[in-house]
């Protein structure tokens, strides 16, 4: 994944229709599009090989299983075409290795959340979120996935995992700010609903790239 825009969509919609109209009408906007369960579920693995032809595709399956589990899973969806995958670290360092086996096999980036961006997210991930992104470090994943809901987060995780890459969600629908995100340490955004559910899409991905701090 190529850093341009700064901007990782989430593309949640249901349909193969939709997914394919909105990435031929935003894919100058974005550097990756994030796949996840709601659309595969939906359109099948297919899709993803087919959006992989226009941008990098990270599948959001956050991979949370036995070793075996996880490498299945991710051999089925680097094998169709993502460059990325997102996996869950507290199944433990067993069960990450695997993906970042997998990762490495397919020339692919391993993206490990360390804390979810939603309230919920306080309970368990939050108290252990440093431990995740020391886990992650360890493994030798490309990067992380941070909570642009809490800025303050952002900026402890990026003092724990040097200079590997942050993806942040959590900007716009979940109320982040995109700047504070960036400003904290971000790499990217991943933004979903704010765009995609928005009248005018374009406009509203022309108007958060308006808004960001110069890189
Ligand atoms: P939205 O901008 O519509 O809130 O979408 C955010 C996307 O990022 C969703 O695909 C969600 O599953 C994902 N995500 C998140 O919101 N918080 C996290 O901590 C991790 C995620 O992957």
């Amino acid at each position: 994944m190529k850093k341009k825009t700064r901007l990782i969509l989430a593309l949640d919609v249901t349909t193969r229709e939709q997914a394919l109209s909105l990435v031929e009408k935003l894919c100058g906007y974005f550097d990756a599009i994030k796949i996840g369960y709601p659309l595969i579920l939906s359109a099948g693995l297919g899709i993803v090989t087919q959006i992989a032809t226009t941008l990098p595709v990270i599948a959001d399956l956050k991979v949370a299983d036995i070793p075996n589990t996880n490498r299945l899973i991710c051999q089925a969806v680097l094998g169709a075409g993502a460059c990325g995958i997102i996996a869950q670290a507290f199944p433990g360092k067993d069960s990450l290795l695997a993906c970042a086996k997998s990762a490495a096999e397919h020339g692919a980036d391993l993206y490990v959340v360390t804390e979810m961006s939603h309230p919920g997210a306080q309970l368990f991930m939050a108290p252990l979120a440093e431990k995740m992104a020391r886990l992650a470090v360890e493994v030798g994943a490309a990067g992380v996935v941070a909570p642009a809901t809490r800025p303050d987060r952002i900026k402890q995780i990026r003092s724990i995992i040097g200079e590997r890459v942050i993806i942040s969600p959590g900007v716009g629908a979940q109320g982040g700010s995109a700047g504070a995100a960036l400003l904290a340490g971000a790499d990217y955004l991943i933004v979903g609903r704010s765009v995609y559910e928005a009248e005018d899409p374009v406009a509203s991905a022309k108007k958060l790239l308006a808004l960001l701090p110069p890189a």
